[in-house]
């Protein structure tokens, strides 16, 4: 058994597009469990520090903005492989490259506005929670 914990988040679009109960209850029926999950609009700082690794990308002043931009819901979520098995719930950055039954299959069309956030890594994750839930779990 190796269970892990991952950060997860419904991004502005999910967020505004009204898709939070879907994706809460993706985690539910599978099996994961919510240790946190809360609704809050980050500050570009928090996005920025988020995205540090893609600061130097053409498309990083733009991912700041849409990102701080109106509410996410942000989670931690514990269960057996949770940051790989998220990412594969979530689907490919490219939503036409992601597999049928995926949520960015499912609920996206664009890279930018691609509904959901998972960390790639175990480091990532608990970098992650460290940032958005700074001393809360
Ligand atoms: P996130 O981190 O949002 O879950 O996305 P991924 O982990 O799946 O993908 P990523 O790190 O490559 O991209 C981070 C973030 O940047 C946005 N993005 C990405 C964008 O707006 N334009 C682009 O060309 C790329 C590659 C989308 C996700």
């Amino acid at each position: 058994m190796s269970i892990e914990r991952t950060f997860a988040m419904v991004k502005p679009d999910g967020v505004r597009r009204g898709l939070v109960g879907e994706i809460v209850s993706r985690f539910e029926q599978k099996g994961f469990k919510i240790i946190a999950l809360k609704m809050m609009t980050a500050s570009p700082e928090l996005v920025g520090e988020h995205y540090a690794e893609h600061r130097e990308r053409p498309f990083f002043g733009g991912l700041v903005s849409f990102l701080s931009g109106g509410p996410v819901v942000a989670m931690c979520v514990e269960g057996e492989q949770v940051v790989s098995e998220w990412r594969r719930m979530m689907g490919a950055t490219r939503p036409w490259d992601s597999a049928p039954g995926t949520i960015r299959f499912e609920f996206a069309t664009t890279v930018d506005e691609n509904v959901v956030h998972g960390s790639d890594s175990a480091d990532s994750a608990a970098r992650e929670l460290g940032l958005w839930f700074k001393g809360e779990l």
